[in-house]
């Protein structure tokens, strides 16, 4: 089954996904994501996504080939730019920033990157990208060069939402970037979350496995997380362990 449709497949029963996002401009040397790769053994992550507003080094292939080495779990590109596609991954967000107004984020990295995606197996997600504000700027607030959705304006991220959906994007990711002073709020994910029927992607600044649980019975179906395992890897286990709670009575009531 393709990742996307195992991505509705879960949303459609209710279940909940963890995906941890990894860095390569932060990872040295590959072994440093062995207690992540372990964890996601261990049944804690679904999905590594990998990339950065702007990657600097160039082992993201190394990256990629030490997580497909150690773990069957999929790896997704999460891409700053046309410039991180990796045709060794398995799956990419091919995202659209749709709460911004860059005509290059919206359809011009696509152009360049459609013809290499279409020459390489990896598989497209077409991803409506929102970001929301979160009371710093982020990088990827600075580097898209737009202005993302004030945290408190729930219905125009509704109708961004919606009007993605509308144009035919199959996942919608709501953002409040990469270590984020303040995550999505609960209000915020809700609304969003009633608005659409695709599945719904959630990150930014989850820090704690009460903000990750919040996120999710808000209507996230997938929750990401970067920063916080940088320092504490050990969160996933909790948070896990709730998500596989969760999922675990969702089968029941079935
Ligand atoms: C950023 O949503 C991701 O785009 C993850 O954010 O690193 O703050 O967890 P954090």
């Amino acid at each position: 089954m393709s990742i996307l449709k195992e991505l509705e497949a879960r949303h459609r029963q209710g279940k909940k996904s963890v995906a941890v996002l990894v860095d390569p401009d932060k990872v040295e040397d590959s072994a440093e994501l062995d207690p992540l790769i372990r964890l996601a053994n261990e049944n804690c992550v679904d999905f590594f996504f990998v990339g950065g507003s702007i990657v600097t080094t160039t082992n993201m292939g190394e990256v990629i080939k030490h997580i497909k080495e150690n773990v069957s779990i999929p790896v997704v590109l999460f891409p700053g730019s046309s410039l991180q596609i990796e045709p060794s991954a398995d799956a990419i967000l091919f995202l659209s920033l749709i709460s911004g107004r860059n005509p290059d984020l919206l359809i011009g990295q696509h152009v360049i990157a459609a013809p290499i995606l279409k020459n390489n197996k990896i598989e497209v997600m077409p991803t409506g990208y929102v970001l929301i504000n979160s009371g710093k700027t982020t990088s990827v607030a600075y580097v898209s060069n737009t202005t993302p959705l004030p945290e408190d304006k729930y219905s125009l991220a509704a109708c961004t939402a919606l009007a993605g959906e509308m144009l035919g994007l199959r996942l919608i990711y709501l953002d409040a970037g990469s270590g984020a002073e303040r995550e999505i709020n609960a209000k915020m994910i809700s609304t969003v979350r009633k608005t659409i029927n695709v599945p719904l992607i959630v990150g930014g600044g989850i820090n704690t496995s009460i903000k990750a649980i919040t996120a999710l019975e808000a209507g996230a179906d997938m929750i990401v997380i970067g920063n916080a395992l940088e320092k504490d890897p050990n969160l996933l286990t909790e948070i896990s362990d709730k998500v596989y709670d969760w999922n675990q009575s969702v089968k029941s009531m079935r």
